[in-house]
């Protein structure tokens, strides 16, 4: 096998950049390692500012042939990705679970069908794109999406290359070309992507992959002024880094970051499905920015629903993700399970107590965990923790509930289970959120916008909002008179 190319599961995966339609070495590269079983997928190219300035510049050249391409072909081609992704869905899924260790079952079933829809969604919205022209005393108003230019996109290892592709797919139908650098701890989707899109008939320089540390390669990437649009998914310390790089040339940012997210459960609320709720936010090992893990409990069911809880939380089977029986995996990295135990032993050392859980598990598993006695103001409950670790506080009145459900910096989603329609309105209505669920979790709509106040982040991804981002809106004015044929 070459230099370049690893083996994951049987699958070939080039471990170079890929730029300008090319695979690209840098002199020094990382190693990338499985979650599951701690060995090696592969040595990648670790890029620097050189590579960094190679891919803008190869997304620079690309721009003005992409954006010039009619749309009704750029769609034929983002169509024709989507028919790659699922042609090629088994490698993918089993590829991803290897490099981050998310269950198997879930991204054969829902997680790559969705990688092929991103690209779907995005081909079909960008065909019914436009407003209509409207009058001004007599002139015509014609509001255009034009396309921005080469974007960055940074995107996290919870979800690789469904969060990629939920930025690569509207950019690209935007008519922009794009430099994606995939997280350090799961490169290899994003180069399988490359692949898929190249056989796809993307033109070289359209998409362009970099790998790298963001520590190392970011910077180069963010402060360049050939860019016109950054997007990140990832952490606050990280999005702050950027907005101060990209503050250089005053570079468009949408950012979506952390949570810290309420599930308020009412005593009026069906209590089987609350429980549900509450045992789905250990999903990806509790990996998902999107987690309700703020357990709000009115008083009068709060024994209750604790007990169900715990009685379902036993049931959960934590192991290898590859196997279809498992409901939890590993945790990404041993600096990240570090981390989460960390805020366990802080909050237990701070007098909490663990209903379910508390402690690591073997290798980076970590044991599904719930906390209760914690404090408002506590760590554990105002820092996101992206492990198995969800709290329960209780409340007695729809006020102290919303109080509590706000009071943190965060404000990326919201879920309210409750059986009185009247209470959902009003509880809703006063929820710092940018998606705030009823009776439900995580059912999320392409055309809906998706984003965080405050903390959370900036900007909306999702139908019109991607292409408000990932274009320039013009509107050209034109007056009845001037011209010859008048
Ligand atoms: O994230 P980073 P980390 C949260 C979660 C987690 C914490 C730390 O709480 O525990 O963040 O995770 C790139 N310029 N989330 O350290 O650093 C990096 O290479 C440009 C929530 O892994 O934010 C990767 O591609 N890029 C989250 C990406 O940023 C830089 C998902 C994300 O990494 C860079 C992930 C720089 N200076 C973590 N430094 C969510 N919102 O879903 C790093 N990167």
């Amino acid at each position: 096998m070459s230099a370049h190319l690893t083996t994951v599961a049987g699958v070939a995966v080039n471990t170079r950049h890929w730029i300008g339609g090319e695979r690209v070495a840098s002199t020094g590269t990382f190693t990338d390692v499985s979650p599951i079983d701690g060995s090696t997928l592969g040595e990648i190219a670790r890029g620097t500012a050189r590579e960094a300035a190679a891919a803008v510049s190869a997304a620079k050249a690309a721009f003005p042939g992409w954006a010039a391409t009619p749309r009704a072909e750029r769609a034929r081609i983002l169509h024709a990705i989507a028919d790659g992704v699922d042609k090629r869905l088994e490698d993918l899924a089993i590829v991803e679970t290897c490099d981050n260790g998310a269950l198997l079952r879930s991204h054969r079933r829902g997680v790559m069908p969705r990688v092929a829809h991103n690209f779907r969604f995005f081909a079909d919205w960008l065909l019914r794109l436009d407003h209509e022209d409207f009058q001004t005393r007599g002139h015509t108003n014609h509001v255009s999406w034009d396309p921005a230019g080469p974007c960055v996109l940074i995107t996290p290892w919870n979800a690789p290359l469904m969060l990629a592709t939920w930025k690569v797919a509207p950019a690209l139908a935007a008519g922009d070309t794009v430099v994606l650098k995939p997280a350090e701890w799961s490169p290899l989707t994003a180069s399988l992507l490359a692949d898929i899109a190249a056989e796809a008939g993307l033109p070289a320089g359209v998409l362009n992959v970099v790998q790298g540390y963001g520590s190392e390669i970011g910077d180069a990437l963010t402060s360049h002024p050939d860019v016109r649009r950054i997007s990140f998914t990832g952490s606050v310390p990280t999005a702050q880094r950027i907005a101060a790089s990209a503050a250089a040339n005053l570079t468009p940012l949408s950012l979506e970051l952390g949570g810290k997210s309420p599930l308020l459960v009412f005593a009026d609320a069906d209590l089987d499905l609350a429980v549900d709720l509450a045992v789905e936010q250990y999903d990806n090992a509790g990996q998902v920015c999107l987690a309700a893990t703020r357990i709000l409990v009115e008083d009068a069911v709060a024994e209750e629903f604790t007990a169900r809880f715990a009685e379902k939380a036993a049931r959960l089977k934590q192991g290898d993700p590859r196997d279809e029986a498992t409901d939890i995996g590993p945790n990404i990295h041993p600096r990240q399970v570090e981390k989460i135990d960390g805020f366990v032993r802080r909050a237990l050392a701070a007098g909490a107590r663990a209903v379910v859980g508390g402690h690591r598990g073997d290798g980076l598993y970590y044991a599904p965990t719930l906390l209760t006695d914690v404090a408002q103001d506590a760590e554990i409950v105002q820092e996101e923790v992206f492990g198995p670790v969800l709290t329960l506080q209780t409340f007695t009145t729809e006020e102290e509930a919303v109080r509590l459900a706000n009071d943190t910096r965060f404000g990326l989603a919201a879920t309210v289970a409750t059986g009185d329609r009247e209470r959902a309105e009003r509880v809703t209505a006063h929820l710092v959120a940018g998606t705030v669920w009823v009776n439900c979790f995580f059912v999320r709509d392409l055309q809906a916008p998706f984003g965080g106040s405050r903390q959370s982040g900036v900007g909306r991804e999702g139908g019109t909002w991607s292409f408000d981002f990932y274009c320039d809106v013009k509107n050209t004015v034109t007056a009845p008179k001037g011209f010859k044929d008048h």
